[in-house]
């Protein structure tokens, strides 16, 4: 048995164009290992795979976000948001798409491989990032370890001791995850808006802690205090942020380009994946220009392939694969066990007293932290809502814990994938955070905003979500490390083996158990 980088290292791992032949023709590009995705778990895999020495292609169908556009910047501004905001599209599709009932928010644009997608199923909007880095371009930066207890409650599987004394830690150092100073915090005006949603929770006797990020809160002093380019205190963060951030291009791939092996391929979307005779995978590839047409469509080839897709990119291509009969061996929990993380925003009017203030940082870091009411577990993040002037508003991200799942199924008519999530699950995890939110507004006699959601007076946004988790869940559609059951050498890495919830934001649980899965395969699995 030769072990995944010795193989490599002899170069045995490539495989025959021969065989790729046999299955389409002309495979442009063969490597021993090929990665899909540039997100947590695709970063992870790349970076370990360089550094065993081994020959890695990411492919990504984002684009790399490195250069700037007309107006000197690389990301968009939130309050102007151009082409380069979302994937395209004709308008913007902001998640809090109004304020006083009127679309101020969301603007036209001309389509494009913008950073934020929305990709729609039937009760359910998906936010993800797309690009080289995936979800780290976009999101807020909270980097939470969850809570021993749940984590061993969602992977039984899993030996929690090695995960809580290795891979939580190894997954912070690299991600770059620090806290921001209290005494600054105290004293800010750029967080009252979080000062007064604690006080608002302690009222109704909840718990507050911080939570650490990944973006650089000196920087971030820095910029309140006039000398560094303001981002995060210019309201910059899900169109990307032009500074502060160390979004995972700044550190897991950097280093993974910085070995010399891993080469990043972008606008390459994988639209199937097939087995070649000799063992390896083949994949059909659409690459795209910046109108979104595909101008070629390429064939790879490699011995070992590790998805990082996402819990939506990577579980459609393993669905369709298995229903369309390119791998028909995969098991059939493949599309199953996916959830929302109990996701709900919600909104409270304050008091004129309790302002929020005019200056907000775009990036949160408290939580009120309930997860431990048994009756009702939420973990609500105090979110800002960044437009320039004193709106009173308190704003949440609840994370409750909705047992609710759903599984994607392959829809031959269209050749779609398809998510079976009902309308009544969201409902579940609005009763859980309108538990927690009745409880503040009853002890601060305060009442919910309903013009934030869209025109229909919505107080809870259950329509949409940020943390996509589950569709190849661990220890079901995989082995215990992200192996997939059915075929070898076929490994999942992101999102998608959470199974369904983790209690917190995901990021760090996605890095950490990427982190186990790579340093296992490495050790262990062999090549052909
Ligand atoms: P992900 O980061 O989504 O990466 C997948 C990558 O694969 C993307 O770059 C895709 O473009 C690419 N891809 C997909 N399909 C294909 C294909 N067929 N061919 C080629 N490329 C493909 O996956 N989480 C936190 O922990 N803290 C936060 O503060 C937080 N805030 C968020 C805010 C927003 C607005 C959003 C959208 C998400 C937020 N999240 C947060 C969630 C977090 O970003 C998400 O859990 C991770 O990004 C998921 O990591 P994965 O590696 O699973």
């Amino acid at each position: 048995m030769v072990a995944l980088q010795t193989a490599a290292a002899a170069g045995l791992t490539r495989i025959g164009l021969q065989s790729a032949q046999a299955v389409e023709p002309a495979a442009v590009d063969s490597a021993p290992a090929i990665v899909v995705g540039s997100g947590y778990g695709g970063a992870v895999a790349a970076l370990r795979l360089g550094q065993a020495g081994i020959r890695t292609v990411v492919l990504e169908m984002g684009r790399l976000w490195n250069t700037a556009g007309p107006d000197g910047k690389v990301f968009c501004a939130t309050s102007a948001p151009d082409q380069r905001s979302m994937w395209f599209r004709g308008r913007t599709e902001a998640p809090l798409a109004s304020f006083l009932w009127l679309d101020l928010v969301n603007r036209d644009i001309t389509p494009y491989p913008g950073v934020l997608d929305r990709v729609h199923y039937d009760n359910m909007s998906v936010y993800v990032g797309r690009g080289v880095g995936g979800g780290s371009l976009v999101n807020g930066g909270m980097a939470v370890t969850p809570l021993p207890s749940y984590f061993a409650e969602q992977f039984p599987a899993v030996d929690a001791a090695e995960m809580y004394g290795t891979y939580f830690p190894r997954a912070r150092a690299m991600l770059g995850v620090n806290t921001v100073d209290p005494a600054w915090f105290e004293s800010t005006d750029w967080y009252r808006f979080t000062r007064t949603s604690r006080k608002a929770a302690g009222a109704a006797g909840l718990k507050t802690t911080f939570v650490p990020n990944v973006y650089d809160f000196g920087y971030m002093q820095r910029e309140a205090a006039g000398t560094a380019t303001r981002s995060a205190l210019a309201g910059e963060v899900i169109y990307g942020n032009n500074q502060g951030k160390r979004s995972l291009d700044k550190t897991y791939l950097a280093a993974a380009l910085g070995t010399g092996n891993v080469t990043l391929h972008t606008l390459e979307k994988v639209r199937d994946i097939t087995r070649a005779a000799d063992g390896g995978y083949l994949l059909t590839v659409d690459r795209i220009d910046t109108t979104g047409a595909v101008v070629e469509t390429k064939q790879y080839g490699c011995a070992s392939l590790f998805l990082g897709g996402g819990s939506l990119g990577t579980t459609e291509l393993l669905v369709r694969a298995r229903d369309t009969g390119t791998l028909p061996d995969l098991d059939a929990s493949v599309g199953a066990g996916w959830g929302t993380n109990g996701n709900t925003m919600v909104a409270r009017a304050n008091h004129v007293w309790d302002t929020v203030g005019a200056s907000q940082s775009t990036m949160p870091v408290m939580g009120i932290d309930d997860w431990a009411n048994t009756d009702n577990p939420v973990f609500a993040e105090i979110a800002p809502l960044p437009i320039g002037f004193e709106t009173w508003i308190s704003l949440y991200l609840a994370i409750t814990k909705n047992p609710q799942r759903a599984r994607f199924t392959y829809d031959s008519a269209s050749g779609t994938v398809k998510l079976g999530w009902s309308a009544a699950q969201s409902a579940v995890s609005v009763a859980m955070a309108k538990k927690l939110f009745d409880r503040i507004n009853a002890a601060n006699a305060t009442i919910y905003r309903y013009d934030l959601f869209g025109s229909s007076s919505k107080v809870f946004a259950d329509d949409f979500c940020y943390h996509p988790l589950g569709g190849c869940v661990l220890g079901k559609a995989t082995d215990a490390y992200g192996r997939v059951k059915g075929y070898s050498r076929l490994y999942v890495t992101d999102g998608s083996l959470v199974p369904g919830s983790i209690g917190v934001n995901p990021f760090v649980t996605i890095t950490a158990l990427a982190e186990r899965t790579m340093a296992r395969v490495l050790a262990e699995d062999t090549a052909p």
